[in-house]
């Protein structure tokens, strides 16, 4: 009987063992979501069309406080995101574009806010669930040429928002 309940009490560890390796990921913040397509800054980072920094290992990364207008999220490591004139490939499109996001952490969703030189062009609900891995979004651009829209992810579970800008040329 002693070996018995040993045993069962090793087993009852090994069990609770990958519990804890599961519950990990949503208490991180290592990872979180994209936009992949038209090709985001951080996705030509990752496909290494541009050479950059830190973001080349983690473009889901690009989270700061909710509110700002700028493609690097307030995170200094990832600033180059913001430079203009970094070769950035510019994606000929529609006046209407089909972004795509790709979460690897699907926190719960506010909305999705789109903007062009600081307006807002499109806000999609998120209706506050968990989306799904992936989500595409048709947006009509106000205007057409070459513009930089940038795409805003804002979470429900937190008070974080995540960055992405998308370089465009609009016909
Ligand atoms: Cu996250």
């Amino acid at each position: 009987m002693k070996i018995g309940r040993r045993v069962a009490a090793s087993m009852a560890g090994v069990l609770a063992a990958p519990l804890l390796v599961v519950a990990l990921p949503s208490g991180t913040a290592s990872a979180h979501g994209y936009i992949s397509s038209p090709p985001s800054r951080q996705a030509q980072c990752a496909a290494k069309t541009v050479s950059c920094g830190d973001i080349t290992w983690e473009p889901q990364s690009v989270e700061g406080p909710k509110g700002l207008q700028n493609c690097h999220g307030d995170v200094g490591r990832f600033s180059e995101l913001s430079n203009d004139n970094k070769g950035w490939k510019v994606s000929g499109t529609g006046r209407t574009v089909t972004f795509n996001w790709v979460f690897t952490a699907r926190h719960k969703t506010s909305n999705y806010d789109y903007y062009v030189n600081g307006r807002k062009i499109a806000s999609i609900t998120g209706n506050n669930q968990q989306p799904p891995a992936t989500v595409q979004h048709q947006v009509t651009l106000p205007n057409s040429g070459r513009q930089k829209v940038l795409a805003v992810w804002n979470i429900a579970d937190t008070t974080n928002a995540f960055y992405s800008c998308i370089d465009v040329n609009a016909s």
